[in-house]
């Protein structure tokens, strides 16, 4: 199916207008609230002594509507922050002005598919795609990045990722940390050459682990380090990287603070001694340094575990920083004492969690069985193909369903984290992993799979009718095709 009827096939979807134009069907008469102007663009930029770094980065200016609601930082890969209210409309026109096909996809927004960034709406260079929808999803932190087929992992490597923070009433009602103790932190690893280049995936072999880079990068910079004031802060944390993943915890023992998951606050604040945070994931933190004396300093740290893949060193690729391994992430320096802790609000929000019962397959869960096949990283024995979607891959719009995801394991099993466009879900069970403790709670739209695990998920679809991706998001894996679509139909 080439472009133009990709498009005509979401049209009698009803995902876009049948005109053959990229807009969203429903209710715009209106002028969207917020419009900006996204660019795709090589650049260099000063992260190291010596010769500037080559990066792909989006850039960005609001053209209607508030320019506080797009912030940019110069010497950062990381794309323009967005902060948007739910409820407001928002039309991106986006220009792909780097030297390969791009389309950029909103990670874990439900938008119509049309808005959804497939790579069937891929535009070349010089290419523009314009997105205009309404924020339906709660206050959280996500995010935005390429969805081009075969092309993710290096885009997104190259520098293309922003945050997309969205607020609303009742999360603003609380009160929480806000302007510049509303803190984005993006952890992505890179390995950098002697000339301060990027360095992508060399082997067929480190394609198949997974990309991982010999040092972490914060917010697109070299430098992990803040300055802070004594006195609580909101840490919105996305793992940013292509493949490894992270077990966060605090360097003075104390525990982690969960506010938020993928798709917002939680009920309460959720105290932890560590929690695993795979690619694509988002947690937030309530980070109190309120007891600390001027000058003194906390981190955080990725704290052992074991990744997969077959013992440490045989499989996996050589790396200053073993998948795994115990390293520092980021630095807090405390420049003014302040006057003792505080703590989260004790209530936060009102979830209810999905019923088991309620769902149609609830005696039949669909199962989705993955596994690598000589090199090759599956979902249930398939792969990517544009257009296809297989009978057991169609769901029915207004109804819940109950996914299995189950890593079929094995001597080199690697983990996958299972990300799934469109909507959000509920984490109902793990089984059979080697039992880290993920960030399960709340709302989510990725999920760890462990070697060896079955993870049971809860999903409604109930925002848009269409053909939406769910996938690895091991970047390398998505890549090699670990993709499928699936239908939500009438
Ligand atoms: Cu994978």
């Amino acid at each position: 199916m080439d472009r133009r009827s990709f498009i005509r096939f979401l049209a009698a979807l009803g995902a876009v207008s049948a005109t053959g134009s990229i807009w969203p069907s429903s209710g715009h008469a209106s002028e969207p609230d917020l419009e900006v102007e996204l660019r795709a663009v090589p650049d260099d930029i000063s992260l190291f002594a010596g010769p500037r770094t080559r990066v792909w980065r989006f850039k960005g200016e609001v053209t209607k509507g508030d320019p506080r609601q797009l912030q940019s930082a110069d010497e950062s890969w990381t794309g323009p922050i967005f902060r948007v209210r739910r409820g407001q409309r928002v039309r991106i026109r986006f220009k792909n002005l780097i030297p390969q096909e791009s389309i950029i996809h909103w990670h874990g927004l439900h938008v119509s598919p049309g808005n959804d960034g497939h790579p069937k709406m891929a535009v070349p260079t010089s290419g523009e795609y314009v997105y205009d929808f309404k924020v339906l999803n709660r206050a959280g932190t996500y995010w935005y990045h390429p969805h081009p087929h075969r092309l993710t992992g290096p885009q997104v490597y190259g520098g293309m990722a922003g945050l997309f923070l969205i607020s609303d009433q009742e999360e603003r009602a609380l009160g929480l940390p806000s302007g510049e103790y509303d803190l984005p932190v993006v952890f992505q690893d890179r390995t950098f050459g002697p000339d301060n280049q990027l360095v992508y995936v060399r082997s067929s072999r480190e394609r198949m682990n997974g990309f991982l880079g010999n040092r972490i990068m914060t917010n697109g910079q070299a430098e992990g380090s803040f300055s802070v004031k004594g006195r609580p802060y909101r840490l919105r944390i996305l793992n940013g990287s292509n493949s490894r993943m992270f077990r966060l915890g605090w360097s003075d023992g104390s525990p982690l603070r969960i506010l938020a998951t993928d798709g917002g606050l939680l009920n309460r604040p959720l105290n932890v001694p560590d929690i695993m945070l795979g690619p694509a994931e988002r947690i937030e933190l309530w980070a109190d340094f309120g007891d600390m004396s001027a000058g003194s300093e906390v981190s955080l740290q990725s704290l052992p575990f074991n990744p997969g893949g077959g013992r440490m060193g045989m499989m996996a690729p050589q790396t200053a920083l073993p998948h795994g391994a115990s390293y520092e992430l980021a630095r807090f320096r405390v420049s003014t004492a302040g006057q003792g802790r505080t703590s989260p609000p004790e209530r936060l929000a009102s979830l209810s969690a999905l019923d088991p019962a309620s769902a149609a397959n609830a005696d039949s869960p669909r199962r989705f069985y993955l596994s690598m096949n000589h090199m090759q990283p599956t979902i249930n024995g398939r792969t990517f193909g544009m257009s296809e979607v297989a009978p057991d891959e169609m769901v029915r719009f207004g109804e819940t369903e109950i996914w299995e995801f189950i890593n079929t394991g094995g001597m080199m099993a690697l983990p996958h984290p299972m990300h799934i466009h469109g909507l959000s879900f509920q984490v109902l069970w793990r089984s059979g992993g080697p039992g880290y403790r993920f960030a399960d709670q709340g709302w989510k739209d990725s999920v760890m799979v462990m070697p060896g695990e079955r993870v049971a998920l809860i999903m409604r679809f109930t925002d848009h009718k269409g053909m939406y991706l769910y996938h690895c998001h091991n970047l390398e894996h998505e890549d090699l095709g670990m993709m499928r679509n699936y239908l939500i139909r009438s």
